[in-house]
């Protein structure tokens, strides 16, 4: 199966905290890390305090069930210390799981597409920079989310 994954960090060391839960991916069994987007910074969304965010989207193959692939994507957080304190608050890593092949999932422990992710330019344009003629189950094609979202609020490095 055919994945990508958006990952987010905005403490401690952003940038090593993306590289390692790449490495981490690369690492699972049955999964290889195809293809990595640059990395885009931008500011916390809803105006919540704290610094500045670095975000880069990633394509991977693998054999994992898409609940497999969650809770390895958890175990990645975990190792990488995030502490959960209030919901969208700073975190020194966030994976989630954008789009899962074509699978529509509507499960508590699991939503794919992403619902929040049309919305989120720091999750649209590393994912067109690297794959930019997908077409999302539900959400339609990426080319025309992109043409719809802000880009002026954020850089890519
Ligand atoms: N969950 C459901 N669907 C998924 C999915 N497709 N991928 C569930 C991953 N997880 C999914 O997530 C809460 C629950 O979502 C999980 O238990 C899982 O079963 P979480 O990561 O534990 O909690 P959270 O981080 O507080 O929520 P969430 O939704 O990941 O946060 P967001 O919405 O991603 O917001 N600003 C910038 N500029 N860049 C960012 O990356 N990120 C956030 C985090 C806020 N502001 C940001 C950024
Ligand atoms: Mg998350």
């Amino acid at each position: 199966m055919l994945a990508f994954i958006g990952l987010g960090s905005n403490l401690q060391g952003p940038r090593k905290q993306i590289n390692t839960a790449l490495n981490s991916l690369d690492d699972l069994s049955e999964t290889k890390v195809l293809r990595i987007s640059g990395f885009y910074q931008s500011k916390p969304l809803l105006e919540i305090p704290g610094p500045d965010y670095l975000n880069v989207v990633c394509k991977i193959e693998t054999r994992l069930s898409a609940l497999d692939l969650l809770s390895q994507c958890q175990q990645i957080e975990n190792k990488q210390h995030r502490v959960r304190e209030i919901r969208w608050g700073s975190r020194t890593i966030d994976l989630d799981i954008l789009v899962y092949g074509d699978e529509v999932i509507s499960t508590k422990e699991l939503i794919v597409p992403h619902p929040e992710m049309i919305k989120r330019n720091f999750v649209l344009l590393p994912l067109f920079e690297i794959e930019p003629e997908l077409e999302l189950p539900i959400f339609g094609k990426l080319k025309d989310l992109v043409a719809k979202v802000e880009s002026s609020s954020i850089t890519k490095l």
